[in-house]
């Protein structure tokens, strides 16, 4: 049986992979961690600040883990705001997380983005192995890691392993600071007011997926089979790529009335601008049999259904 530590375990990943992991492994297997405190006793849980790497080597040592997810990050959209707090808590706290796995033998996993591609990556079907050269503080730290976890395997024979996660949509644990968070905002507020104004602009697309399906990939690339995985690290994943026409279309169909306008923000225009508009997700596919169930009217019909109950 796994014993997993996750860090971030508030977040929009981390909160909803807690609940996952401990219903796999079972709840006293999974050691949630995250700068917040929480009432929430469904497993051991213990307040972390990922830029202290003794605490969190002590955490880890105390709970026998022999896994570490390390999910605390800043987004794309907060990283431009703040650039030096997101070098020093995405890399510091990475850093920290590797170190720590190196010393305990930990199996390691951490994502990487979309963000880590620029403007000078191939744009449509971006293949798993291409230029990139992102031009956000964000993207600097996801290329950054996705090596730095490669050096982790190469020099010390750490078990790490990762994907590129597209915008993640879930109706659990909100967001914040990305620039694919329109596609999440977009279904709150067509259930709770029936309109939205955008801060994309029409005709952007980024790939997306819906958190089973993000939730489902972890599980499946921790338990591949290492001697299939010629790469380890930062695998390209998605389920659809749309625009914020299509999104608004796939919504319109179970609530006709509903109405979008744009205010487009520049800054996160030119992070979505700076990414591809679609990803190439076949070798996660070949190496380790990824496939996502949900497609855009499947994802928006269950966000619809899931977020009436939760507001009405
Ligand atoms: C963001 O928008 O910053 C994230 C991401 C694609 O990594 N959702």
């Amino acid at each position: 049986m796994k014993r997993i530590m996750i860090t971030g375990a508030l977040g929009q990943i981390g909160s909803e992979l807690t609940t996952k992991l401990r219903t796999i492994y079972g709840a006293d297997n999974v050691l949630a961690t995250d700068i917040r405190a929480t009432n929430d006793e469904s497993g051991p849980f213990n307040v972390l600040d990922v830029t202290d790497g003794q605490k969190m080597h002590d955490l880890a040592k105390d709970f026998e883990a022999d896994t570490i997810m390390h999910m605390a990050a800043l987004l794309s959209a907060t990283a431009e705001e703040k650039p030096l707090l997101a070098w020093n808590l995405n890399m510091g706290g990475l850093v920290n997380a590797l170190e720590a796995a190196r010393e305990l033998d930990m199996q390691f996993f951490t994502p990487s983005s979309i963000g880590a591609f620029g403007p000078s990556t191939p744009k449509k079907n971006t293949p798993q192995d291409t230029l990139q050269r992102p031009t956000t503080m964000y993207g600097v730290n996801k290329v950054s890691g996705e090596l730095l976890c490669d050096y982790y395997f190469q020099k010390f024979g750490l078990d790490t392993r990762g994907v590129r996660f597209p915008g993640l949509i879930s109706y659990v644990a909100p967001p914040g600071g990305g620039t694919t968070d329109y596609a999440v905002d977009i279904y709150y507020k067509a259930v709770e007011q029936k309109s939205y104004e955008s801060f994309i602009a029409k005709g952007t697309y980024m790939d997306m997926m819906y958190m089973p399906d993000a939730l489902q990939a972890i599980v499946d690339l921790m338990e591949a089979d290492a001697s299939r995985l010629e790469h380890r690290n930062a695998f390209n994943v998605t389920a659809m790529s749309f625009d914020p026409e299509q999104i608004a279309a796939s919504i319109q169909k179970h609530i006709p009335d509903f109405n979008m306008t744009y205010r487009v923000d520049p800054v996160r225009q030119a992070i979505a601008d700076s990414w591809p508009d679609s990803i190439d997700a076949s070798v996660a596919q070949k190496e380790w049999g990824f496939k996502a169930q949900y497609d855009l009217d499947a994802m928006t019909a269950d966000m619809l259904e899931k977020l009436k109950k939760k507001f009405m």
